[in-house]
């Protein structure tokens, strides 16, 4: 004990990601205004490897680095996908938002299998989001223009996430048909005691309405850090304050406890 964890391999992954053993977990997105619900963000969690839960901060970089972000991708969506549909048929209407790596938006046929993927959940397109990181898009690689049209055809948002880790590229955010930017949370949070975090902060948030894009406050874990991104014009939130991430199972009955914890949470 308390010697250090062996690094996950290629092929543990592998297996997991085959018998569907990475699953999602989902944290709501509130609207600031009104509070209201209005979506979710899945997040990879792998509960049960053989040595226990593994952190996505430690498969996701080995997904990329073997080649496997692709299909891991895809088993996320498959199962936000089905989750999303069983939560319509409970009245439930989400938006369910997947991670997606740089490299699946850059293959032309991504829109079409993701399409196939939505035709076998016998499922509508509205709900499904894409979130691609901030770091990803300041890489060399650009999606094809195409792409990102042909999912906008379909009415799948994209998101930009994590933003203000990285030095952006600022072009892209001009050129590319985004429509929802994700202020990362260290930003959020380090604004509480920074007032140079919190100038970004503002700063990221005005150039995001300027470029018409809803702007979303990632990392909200108190009255105070909501207080400061609604004066700052965010439209929605998501974070330790309004809810951890859960299984699937849990969502529905968060949603219905939600307007009472709001009354306790407001006060
Ligand atoms: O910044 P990034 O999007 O990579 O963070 C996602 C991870 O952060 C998720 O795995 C989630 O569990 C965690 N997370 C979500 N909300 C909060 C929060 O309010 N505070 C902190 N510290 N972590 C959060
Ligand atoms: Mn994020």
């Amino acid at each position: 004990a308390g010697g250090q964890m062996a690094p996950v391999g290629p092929e543990m992954l592998e297996q997991a990601i085959a018998k569907g053993a990475i699953v999602p977990w989902f944290q709501p997105k509130v609207n600031i205004a009104s509070k209201q619900p209005v979506g979710v963000d899945a997040l990879a969690r792998w509960p049960q490897s053989d040595r226990g839960p593994i952190y996505p901060d430690v498969f996701i970089p080995v997904a990329e680095e073997y080649g496997l972000i692709d299909r891991l991708t895809f088993l996320m969506a498959e199962q936000a996908v089905a989750s999303s549909e069983q939560w319509r048929k409970q009245g439930l209407d989400l938006s369910v938002a997947v991670n997606v790596a740089m490299e699946s938006l850059c293959q032309l046929d991504f829109p079409e299998r993701l399409e196939a993927l939505i035709a076998r959940a016998g499922s509508g397109y509205g709900g499904l989001q894409l979130e691609v990181t901030e770091s990803q898009l300041m890489a060399d690689l650009v999606p094809p223009l195409e792409v990102l049209l042909r999912l906008r055809l379909r009415k799948i948002r994209l998101s930009i996430d994590d933003f203000g880790t990285r030095h952006s590229n600022l072009s892209q955010l001009r050129d590319l048909p985004f429509d929802e930017l994700k202020l990362d949370r260290s930003y959020v949070t380090e604004a509480a005691d920074s007032g140079r975090s919190a100038a970004i902060l503002e700063s990221s948030i005005a150039m995001a309405k300027g470029l018409g894009l809803s702007v979303v406050a990632e990392g909200v874990e108190t009255l105070e850090d909501w207080r400061r991104v609604e004066q700052m014009g965010c439209d929605l939130v998501q974070g330790y304050f309004i809810a951890r991430p859960m299984p699937a199972s849990a969502i529905p009955d968060w949603i219905r406890f939600w307007p009472e914890r709001c009354d306790i949470l407001f006060d």
